[in-house]
């Protein structure tokens, strides 16, 4: 297998990225971030219609790597708001802005950045072993990676601010009763369960799930009229595609559709 800190692999019109830094849990180094910054550049590029994330070994990812850094000297101050400006923030946005749903696969361990890098996906499965750590303040960090964002929007506040306030782990089962993750399944049965729905998504029609991305967005922070004027308008361009001429099509024929993303 290739030691390439990012794996890139075309499946059944999905890609799948895969972080591969095994023996540190798969935490980001400055490769790895370009290798992200190109897969997920790529995917699309490429056609994919959906996006599938996990990580390589027993770890998910333990967020930054905590050996990259050099430390300052006495009297040195090391700006941490370039890493965030030019790595963890591109990162997230580009997930969240990418037209194709993305799944993400939690393996193991998704601590620190790696934590909020796992909730940047539209539908996000855990093996029932992974744990979920808001690890910043262990080492005297605040959460990054769009944490204060998901947490208390997904768990509410006095869920979040515990979280991130004690850095206690957090199960897999407990994350989907909180709302936090999609599903906890069996680990054995993660890898073919994502796979298969990486698969789904990929043969439904991609423009309209481009679309919904736009609309769960923006409902984070919309009042209820200026969302109904985006399901308006959204509802105008998906009224467009063929694949919604295939879908009402397929419905009066009785029969299964069959949607080109276009
Ligand atoms: O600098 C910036 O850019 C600012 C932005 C920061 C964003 C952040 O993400 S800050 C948070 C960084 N992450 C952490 O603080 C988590 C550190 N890791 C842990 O606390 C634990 O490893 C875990 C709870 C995640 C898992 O524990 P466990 O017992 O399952 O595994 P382990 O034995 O601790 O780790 C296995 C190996 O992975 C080990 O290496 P070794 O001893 O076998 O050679 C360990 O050192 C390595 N590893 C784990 N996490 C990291 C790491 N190596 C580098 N960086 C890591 N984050």
């Amino acid at each position: 297998m290739s030691n390439a800190p990012v794996l890139y692999a075309v499946r059944d019109g999905y890609a799948e990225i895969t972080l591969n830094r095994p023996d540190s849990l798969n935490s980001f180094t400055a490769e790895m971030h370009a290798g992200l910054r190109d897969s997920f550049e790529r995917a699309p590029a490429e056609g994919a219609r959906a996006i599938l994330v996990t990580g390589a070994g027993r770890g998910f990812c333990a967020g930054q790597d905590l050996t990259e850094r050099k430390l300052p000297a006495p009297g040195e101050v090391l700006d941490l708001r370039v890493f965030l400006r030019e790595r963890y923030n591109p990162l997230i946005k580009r997930m969240r802005e990418l037209p194709l749903p993305i799944v993400v696969a939690v393996n193991g361990v998704a601590a620190g950045a790696g934590m909020g890098f796992a909730l940047a996906g539209d539908i996000v499965l855990a093996a029932r072993s992974a744990k979920f750590i808001q690890a910043f303040i262990k080492i005297g960090l605040v959460p990054d990676a769009g944490s204060t964002y998901w947490l208390p929007r997904l768990v509410g506040p006095v869920r979040a601010r515990a979280l991130a306030m004690t850095g206690d782990a957090l199960s897999a089962d407990d994350a989907a009763a909180w709302g936090l993750v999609w599903k906890s399944v069996d680990d054995d049965k993660l890898m073919p369960e994502a796979r298969a729905l990486a698969a789904r998504l990929a043969a439904s029609p991609t423009a309209a799930q481009g679309l919904t991305k736009q609309l769960m967005n923006a409902s984070l922070d919309n009042a209820l009229a200026a969302q109904l004027d985006l399901e308006r308008d959204t509802q105008f361009m998906a009224g467009h595609t063929k694949d919604y001429l295939e879908g009402v099509k397929a419905f009066r024929e009785k029969r299964a559709p069959k949607f080109e993303g276009k």
